[in-house]
């Protein structure tokens, strides 16, 4: 493994990024101390690039041979703020940029992969934060470029590359777990059990909640023959009970909103712990609408452009359109955030935090006293994370949401690594819009799959929710069969988001089936392997291996049946079986799974 250094000098340049190094890839490859074998892999091909991906919902699967992520979002500019880098987005979203033109953005850990070899590049975890690192690959896949981006940066402080070779699926892995472990990372979450996991309101409900509405989940929970009741409750496992966007005022004003909830949250709170559950809130800390208070009362806390105008951290539809971002350089902004957090866990008593939108914190403006956004956000970060003691004197867990992925892993050991999912299979207009962080349950699988190396490695990734409803919900059983599976087997969280109390005969059939596979493909580790399709081109389809070997499969992520070059080794059966009757072909949009003793 090379360790690179870089003394950080001078003045970070187009669109904040300082640049570090530009290699060709030999050169890496000689610094990584490649072999005959490995270099006569990269040099054959195909090469494929994970770009490690800037924050939870930029794309974070393995592009293609000269494959890129769309350059412009269409109509809506501001959406790419939700998916580009930072370095990559301009004032509105679309360009300038500081990729050049066909170059592919990667941030953190990136590697590019030939057959089984990978090639690592990770930022390096000791040196002090100033980051994140930013990656620029060519459209060939030799030409890499290195940068740091630290927008206002006055000098000072170092980076540090990794740059390593390894042959196989779990030898990556090993090598980042060795890399990154800094003690049991994950020791302090051990109290959320095994596999954290429960229900959360989003996908039921969206922003449609009240107080009967969710006490009526939270009974029903316990009501019906559920996931949440079987895995969890029937088993004595902690269980999260999570409520979800639009208990608030306003996005920026967090106070509960007195139609639906005229008693507050505290009630709700005391209501989930009595339920024996881990009471959950959503919050989006660095966010500011229109709507809220602070945007009218004290606009000087408003992250702003040189020309005074607010700075723009996406768009949503559940809101009013366009959102901010506060000023997080400012005492005032961190003495806020700190009472939030005193009244959402010490007060009311939340002890699940789901922290939404951190990647606003890397927007660069007139900040009120200098610096960069990545000590602003560490300092931002630092001051939530000390009010975590409820009234009782419970320690609370933090979810990461749309967290930049780099900056973040210390604190969020719990986080999301893929886009929204969706009860539908895609969005066809996010789609037509070219919102790559679009919520599609097609996307975020795509997600798991391509992030699941970071699955206890540096995270317990959480996947989003899985659907086993029928209700108001457009996917079909074997594509949530799919989604509940390779969620299962490729991250480390299980949330669910269906009314427990509207399952039918059907639903529960499907819910039994699903708990059951669970046992069974418990105490391994899994990963999934993009396959070729004609010409080279992925083709959807997956292979799905294990650590022991004893288990594995084909994941089809595709619309079309899948027909394997080669079938799967001898001597296995089959603990789920998706082909297509009568052919050798793989059901579109469907996992099958196969052991061998
Ligand atoms: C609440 C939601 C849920 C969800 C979060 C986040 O890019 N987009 O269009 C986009 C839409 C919604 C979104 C993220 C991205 O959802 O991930 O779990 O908490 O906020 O508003």
């Amino acid at each position: 493994m090379k360790a690179l250094r870089y003394v950080l000098s001078g003045k970070p340049g187009r669109e904040g990024v300082l640049p570090l190094a530009a290699w060709e890839l030999p050169e890496l490859l000689e610094a990584a101390g490649a072999g005959e074998e490995a270099r006569s892999a990269f040099e054959a091909g195909p090469v494929m690039l994970q770009t490690g991906g800037w924050q939870s919902w930029t794309a974070g699967w393995e592009l293609a041979p000269g494959e890129t992520l769309p350059a412009r979002v269409r109509l809506i500019p501001a959406l790419r703020k939700m998916s580009a880098p930072p370095w990559d987005c301009g004032r509105n979203g679309n360009a300038p940029a500081a990729s050049g033109k066909g170059e592919a953005a990667g941030s953190f850990i990136m590697y590019l992969r030939a057959g089984d070899w990978y090639l690592a590049l990770a930022e390096e975890p000791d040196e002090a934060l100033r980051g994140p690192l930013c990656f620029f690959i060519s459209p060939d896949r030799r030409h890499i470029r290195a940068g740091l981006y630290c927008p206002g940066l006055e000098g000072g402080g170092a980076a540090g590359i990794r740059i390593f070779l390894v042959r196989g699926y779990f030898a990556l892995k090993d090598a980042l777990g060795d890399l990154y472990r800094q003690g049991d990372r994950f020791a302090a979450l051990a109290w959320l059990g095994k596999r954290p996991g429960g229900y959360e309101s989003w996908y039921n409900h969206y922003t449609h909640i009240n107080e009967d509405l969710l006490l009526r989940d939270l009974d029903g929970l316990g009501r019906t023959g559920n996931l949440i009741k079987l895995r969890y409750l029937d088993r004595g496992e902690p269980a999260v009970f999570q409520i979800d966007d639009g208990w608030e005022k306003a996005v920026g004003e967090w106070e509960a909103d007195p139609l639906r909830f005229p008693r507050g949250l505290k009630p709700l709170a005391e209501r989930i712990e009595e339920a024996g559950l881990i009471p959950g809130l959503w919050l989006a800390p660095f966010l500011v609408t229109r709507k809220c208070g602070i945007f009218r009362n004290r606009p000087h806390w408003l992250l702003r452009e040189q020309d005074g105008s607010p700075v723009k951290a996406g768009w949503n539809p559940h809101w009013d359109g366009t959102f901010y971002c506060l000023d997080l350089s400012r005492g005032d902004v961190l003495e806020y955030l700190g009472a939030l957090m005193e009244e959402v866990t010490g007060r009311w008593g939340f002890r699940y935090i789901k922290l939404d939108f951190l990647y606003t914190a890397f927007f660069y403006g007139r900040f009120a006293s200098g610096g960069t956004p990545a000590d602003h956000y560490h300092r931002a970060l630092a001051v939530l994370e000390s009010r975590s003691k409820t009234p009782s004197g419970l320690p609370a867990a933090f979810l990461g949401c749309g967290l930049p992925l780099g900056p973040s892993f210390r604190h969020f050991p719990l986080s999301r690594i893929g886009t929204d999912t969706r009860e539908t299979w895609d969005w066809p207009l996010a789609r037509f819009l070219r919102h790559t962080g679009r919520p599609s349950a097609l996307l975020s699988l795509k997600d798991t799959i391509g992030r699941s190396f970071l699955n206890r490695t540096l995270f317990i990734n959480d996947p989003d929710v899985i659907f086993l409803r029928s209700r108001r919900c457009a996917l079909t059983g074997t594509e949530k069969e799919c989604i509940a599976l390779v969620n299962y087997v490729l991250a480390g969280q299980i949330m669910f988001s269906d009314n427990p109390l509207f399952l039918d005969g059907e639903d529960l059939a499907l819910t039994g089936r699903i708990s059951a596979l669970y046992d069974r493909l418990e105490g391994d580790e899994y990963g999934a392997l993009p396959l070729e399709g004609r010409g080279g081109k992925p083709s959807g389809a997956y292979r799905l291996i294990s650590r022991s070997g004893k288990t594995g499969g084909i994941i089809n992520l595709g619309d079309r049946p899948w027909t394997p070059p080669e079938p799967l080794p001898a001597g296995g059966a089959w603990l789920l079986d998706r082909r297509i009757p009568g052919s050798g072909s793989f059901a579109p949009r469907s996992v099958s799974i196969m052991v061998w003793d």
